[in-house]
């Protein structure tokens, strides 16, 4: 896929007011400080598109970007973030929960998982509970230039077999680094083809009005 434009729409907290869901959407999300915003921009080739930071919790507001004018990527504010305050986790998380649970458009979650990292708990429940709702996803890894491909591949293999507890199946998997564009041209061409499929979904106006 040739990005020919990538645009920042909007940031919300309520599903009310997110742009109809009348395009593919796909939504990023993972541990805070996993790559997510740097992943939309390595994508998009914008860089500064997704808002990116050292410290993590940046990201806290559902931000669509649209590209092409045919698809919506989804910045997520990252689970786990721990200096967030109890009842501010909670919240996120119903927000989270409820956007994943009832978009029409979603097409599929791409869970980050940090490459250079044991398989996380935080992580397996995540997709575990992507499982029991029946959302599709696919897996990214990232980061992978920071580490050699053996140790990748070893995080990922053990990654694979703790999925493999609870599913039958092991969801696709991609590797990428946002340093050096690995993994894009594949990530890109897994969302040309579901787009290829797309129709608009049924969906409630009065939901988002
Ligand atoms: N070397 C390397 N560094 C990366 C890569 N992706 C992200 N980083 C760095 O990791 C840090 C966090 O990246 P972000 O893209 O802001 O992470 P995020 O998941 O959006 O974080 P939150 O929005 O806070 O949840 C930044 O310092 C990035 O430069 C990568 O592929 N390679
Ligand atoms: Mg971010």
């Amino acid at each position: 896929m040739i990005i020919k434009s990538a645009d920042f729409i909007c940031s919300n907290t309520q599903i009310s007011k997110l742009p109809p869901p009348t395009k593919p959407e796909y939504a990023f999300i993972g541990r805070s400080n996993v790559g997510k915003s740097s992943l939309i921009n390595m994508l998009t080739q914008k860089k500064g598109l997704a808002k990116t930071s050292q410290t993590p919790g940046k990201t806290q507001l559902i931000n669509h970007f649209y590209v092409n004018e045919t698809w919506y990527i989804v910045d997520l504010p990252g689970y786990g973030y721990a200096r967030a305050s109890k009842s501010k986790k909670a919240d996120w998380n119903k927000f989270i929960q409820t956007y994943l649970d009832k978009r029409e458009s979603l097409q599929c979650v791409m869970v980050l998982i940090d490459s250079r990292l044991e398989p996380q708990k935080i992580d397996l429940e995540f997709c575990s509970w992507l499982g029991e709702k029946g959302l599709p996803f696919v897996l990214i890894f990232t980061k992978a230039d920071k580490q050699s491909s053996i140790k990748t591949d070893q995080n990922i293999a053990k990654f694979r077999k703790a999925i493999l507890d609870m599913f039958d199946e092991v969801p696709q998997v991609f590797i990428t680094s946002s340093d050096n564009m690995m993994g894009r041209e594949e990530v890109l061409a897994f969302i040309s083809n579901i787009n290829q499929q797309f129709e608009v979904p049924e969906y409630n106006e009065e939901r988002y009005s």
